[in-house]
């Protein structure tokens, strides 16, 4: 079984993160979330979230392509994930592009197109937020 892992905020969901892991569950057979948790958001991120981790991981495992929801606590644990979960792929959005490359010791590593216009951020502007 290919195993996936990808990493996020995942706040106001939209089609731009769906795209994503759409793309992420077709390199492998089970795809693991690990979503950043509200004090990871606000102390290493500076996001304040719309939903809280509990509401953002019920969304997430209702999508068809995600099997697991683990949560994102720091920077520093992806290695141990790749490892504990024996993670073949680990897929990100290509905004972070070769940030991650480190990871090549361990799993594949693959970056993926954003999808252009939609962002968590846009979506608060044109609400006047
Ligand atoms: N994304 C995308 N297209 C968009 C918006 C987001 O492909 N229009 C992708 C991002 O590139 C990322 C994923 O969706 O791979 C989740 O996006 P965010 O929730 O913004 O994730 P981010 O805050 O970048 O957190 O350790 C890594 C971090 O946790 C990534």
């Amino acid at each position: 079984m290919r195993k996936v892992i990808t990493y996020g905020t995942f706040d106001l969901l939209h089609y731009g993160h769906i795209q994503l892991l759409r793309r992420a569950k077709e390199r492998g057979d089970y795809l693991i979330v690990a979503l950043s948790t509200d004090e990871f958001n606000w102390n290493s991120k500076q996001k304040k979230c719309y939903f809280s981790y509990e509401q953002r991981k019920l969304l997430l495992e209702s999508i068809r392509y995600v099997d697991l929801v683990i949560p994102e606590e720091n920077w520093e644990q992806k290695i141990s994930d790749v490892k504990e979960f024996k993670v073949d792929t680990f897929v990100m959005g290509n905004d972070w592009e070769g940030k991650f490359d480190f990871l090549k010791d361990y799993c594949e590593v693959v970056y993926l197109e954003r999808t252009p216009e939609i962002s968590t951020t846009q979506i608060k502007k044109d609400l006047g937020q």
